[in-house]
């Protein structure tokens, strides 16, 4: 009698569950489990992140700790820089660059360690025996409540795994039920390529303990334990030396804690075990239901700011594997939607205040030695991972990005007195968990002492997103030590008598016609992001009513530095020497960080520039690496290009091969895996961060001096409506559109202040206050844009004349809290 009933209520509460998931559009589903790697689903909480395969015989739950990375703290710069820099100087400005490469491999870049790889700590196997003739498969991944979630049936009986990285309570849980009783039968063990012990210290638990690598000559320190507890309704457990087996239970719910020794990027200590203990022990405090619940409200407190709609078809009824094959082909705009939202769960998921910060795969990497050693690339790709964060509302998830600037000034600080007898600090192209700062990698990669500056930007987004003045105070001091840098470390070019940074590279590019050598002096980028960087140090010590001495310094220096130049080609110039080839299809467009993510090239206050930037853009060409894809979507939207963009969105959520076991495929040819990461390839979650970056950006941008409403509307999205995006000076937008006519607009003001719009169609006050045309300046000081020099332009470049479409700029002010709306004007 108690049997049945209870079967019953597991009935009726396994339907409940189908019924609620099936009204969920914002799902990855597949109709098989996962064989690879990249058909796994992720799941995370910033410390910890799951890669879930979904076998009904034997699931394997791949397991990652943030703070698992080979090596130990070290120092690799390179002491022999001091003396050489003036002699490089020479070189590269006599144009030996031959000579000039061959010195800064030896006494620039480091010649010790090049960076410690990210590790992983090793998978949790769950042997389900007579499990194989399965029926009804089903798994997913639910972007709404952070849940992945595989079903099937054996016989007549519906099992169910229910897996989340829990936020709140720092463990992973594993939920297992099935809608019969006694029916969960299982063995768990664990393994890890690290060196390892694995243990089962009580009935119910298994203990794995292990340290990381030695790496390039640097001893590995970081310890780790996972502790995996298993507690069972009915039926029993028994263990022999590594496993435990599950026999004849009614649910099983699965504890998986992880902790290391690692406290910060110079402390260690040794104290993991209690510390996962500590996790485990408050975790088991709640029930099941309780943990899902809070799981559930922390996560959605973030996800749910942003939704988007971009239309329906059938395609949805296909599992997303199939649509990601058709999507180029097909007529699938839900899929762009779930890849936009897909973005902000993996944001979520993988960057948590007091973490570390999203790195090369965020948090999920299922080897010791994977590809760039998954650290911290940054001449383009941890920039890029947070360039959604801001406008899709996340700006808490890129707490963990500040605080690895704030330790790089420490850190850099050192490098750059003792490889550059310069102040302030520096960061090269990369750098890891132990905030190394030193040039890597060989010159021709490594010798760009930009990395710094570039994610100062964020810094300063960060604060003009949310205006927040003790954010910025707090953070000046890193954004004055970037500046203190080149304050000290420009020098003056001969011909113009301009001040570059020297020596440098245009990341990982060289000129055709020299192309074995990138080494050079005023890289286009370089003069962009030393302007941004002064600039705004600039607007930060005004802001602040800090430093007067050191600001003049600064708009004296600011004055020097070289101005754009567009080329023979009419093509906006990559170094300071007309050297650009229309044949370059490198990956990198490093030149064009003027037009996204800087806003120094736009099409009504610099046009000639902004047509040089799409010559040079057109030449680059579109199919690439799955990050550079991401970035051209951001460049397209900016060109307000809406088919182009979607052009970009087509090509980057293309199929591509999945990698053999254990290789990494590196190509030029990048795309999407089945569980919807991108593929540079291999996996890098660069291209997931930067195309959702880029499809917020063609519905919305604000760095022009207004906010743009749907600046880049493909013709395939053109009817939907996008709710909660971010605009500068604290506006949140919601937009509604039909038949690429906006319909309706809503703008909340966090702030208060002027707000200026931008729209194609002619737009009304919906309300009690006044519209009124734009004029002048936008007197809202988030607005700001920056005065860029004139650009010198080639005799021969021919330049065409920007063709804007008609649009209508308005004025209104708003006050803090209020929301207001506006409506398509008759
Ligand atoms: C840079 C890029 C590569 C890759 C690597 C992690 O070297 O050029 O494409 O993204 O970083």
């Amino acid at each position: 009698m108690i049997k049945v009933s209870l079967s019953l209520i597991l009935s009726i509460a396994l339907f409940i569950e189908l019924s609620a998931q099936s009204d969920s559009l914002l799902k990855l589903w597949y109709s098989h489990p996962a064989e690879k790697w990249v058909e796994a689903l992720p799941v995370g909480n910033g410390r910890l992140g799951a890669m879930i395969f979904g076998n009904p015989t034997e699931e394997r739950i791949q397991l990652n700790e943030n703070t698992v990375w080979a090596g130990s703290p070290y120092n690799n710069a390179n002491p022999k820089a001091l003396k050489a820099l003036p002699v490089i100087r020479k070189l590269i400005f006599e144009g030996d660059y031959e000579k000039t490469q061959d010195m800064a491999n030896k006494e620039i870049i480091s010649q010790t360690a090049q960076g410690m790889p990210y590790q992983t700590v090793g998978s949790l196997y769950l042997n389900f025996p007579g499990s194989e003739n399965y029926t009804n498969y089903y798994r997913d991944l639910n972007l709404e409540e952070a849940t992945a979630t595989v079903k099937y049936s054996v016989d007549d009986v519906e099992f169910k795994r229910v897996v989340f990285a829990s936020f709140p309570d720092q463990v992973i849980i594993v939920r297992l039920t099935a809608d019969k009783p006694g029916k969960i039968n299982f063995t768990a063990s664990m393994n890890s390529p690290e060196k390892v012990v694995v243990l089962i210290p009580n009935k119910n638990e298994i203990e794995l303990d292990g340290i990381t690598t030695d790496h390039e000559g640097i001893k590995g320190k970081v310890k780790f334990s996972s502790l995996v507890k298993i507690v069972n309704s009915g039926g029993s457990i028994t263990s022999n030396d590594t496993s435990l087996s599950v026999a004849g239970a009614d649910t099983a719910t699965i504890y998986i804690s992880i902790a290391t020794n690692f406290i910060n990027y110079h402390e260690l200590d040794d104290n993991r075990l209690n510390r996962a203990e500590n996790y485990l022990s408050e975790a088991l405090k709640k029930n099941y239901t309780e943990a899902l619940k809070d799981h559930i409200a922390y996560y959605q407190q973030f996800f749910d700011r942003v939704k988007l709609d971009l239309g329906v078809t059938d395609s949805v009824k296909n599992p997303t594997d199939v649509r990601i094959n058709e999507f180029a082909a097909g007529n699938d705009p839900q899929l762009a939607s779930l890849y936009f939202q897909f973005g902000r769960y993996l944001l979520i998921s993988s960057s948590e205040p007091g973490g570390q910060p999203a790195n090369l795969q965020g948090i999920w990497n299922d080897q010791l030695y994977p590809p760039w050693d998954s650290k911290y690339t940054i001449n383009i790709n941890t920039e890029m991972n947070y360039w959604l964060s801001e406008v899709t509302n996340l700006s808490e998830m890129n707490e963990p990005l500040v605080q690895m600037l704030k330790e790089l000034s420490i850190t850099g600080r050192e490098t750059a007195k003792e490889m550059y007898g310069a102040g302030g600090w520096v960061a090269h192209h990369n750098t890891d968990i132990w905030r190394m700062t030193g040039a890597i990698d060989g010159a021709y990669w490594g010798d760009w002492p930009c990395g710094g500056a570039w994610i100062c930007q964020q810094l300063w987004y960060k604060y003009i997103y949310n205006g927040d003045k003790e954010f910025l105070n707090s953070i000046y001091p890193i954004m004055k030590g970037a500046s203190e840098f080149f304050n000290d470390f420009l020098i003056e070019e001969p011909e113009h008598k301009w001040l570059v940074v020297s020596p440098s590279v245009s990341p990982e590019n060289s000129p055709s016609i020299h192309p074995d050598y990138s080494i050079t002096a005023g890289a286009t980028i370089d003069n962009q992001l030393v302007f941004d960087l002064f600039t705004e140090t600039i607007h930060a010590a005004e802001i602040l009513g800090k430093d007067k001495n050191f600001v003049k310094v600064l708009k004296s220096k600011l004055k020097r530095l070289p101005p754009m130049q567009i080329g023979l080609w009419g093509q906006l110039q990559e170094w300071l020497h007309d050297w650009d080839s229309p044949d370059d299809h490198n990956r990198h467009v490093s030149h064009l960080y003027g037009l996204y993510p800087s806003n120094q090239i736009s099409p009504f206050r610099t046009p000639k520039l902004f047509e040089a930037a799409k010559t040079s853009l057109i030449a680059r060409g579109d199919e690439s690496t799955g990050w550079s894809m991401g970035w051209k979507v951001n460049l397209w939207a900016r060109f307000l290009d809406g088919n182009h963009a979607y052009k970009l969105i087509k090509d980057q959520l293309k199929a591509v091969e999945i990698p053999k076991e254990g290789k990494s495929i590196f190509s030029e040819g990048g795309g999407t895996y089945p569980n919807m990461f991108d593929a540079h390839p291999p996996f890098q979650i660069d291209g997931n961060f930067g195309c959702t970056a880029g499809i917020a950006e063609m519905l919305l941008q604000s760095q022009d001096g207004f906010i743009f409403i749907l600046p880049a509307l493909p013709d395939v999205w053109s009817s939907g409506n996008v709710s909660g995006l971010k605009a500068r000076g604290g506006f949140i937008v919601s937009i509604e559109w039909k038949n690429n006519k906006v319909s309706k607009i809503k703008i909340k003001s966090l702030l208060g202040g002027n707000c200026r719009v931008r729209s194609y169609d002619k737009l009304a006050a919906a309300g009690d206050f006044k519209l009124e045309e734009a004029k002048g300046e936008n007197p809202n000081p988030f607005y700001i844009v920056p005065g860029i020099k004139q650009p010198l332009i080639s005799p021969e470049a021919k330049i065409k004349h920007v063709e804007l479409k008609k649009s209508y700029l308005y004025d209104f002010k708003t006050e803090a809290g209020k929301e207001y709306t506006l409506d398509l004007s008759e």
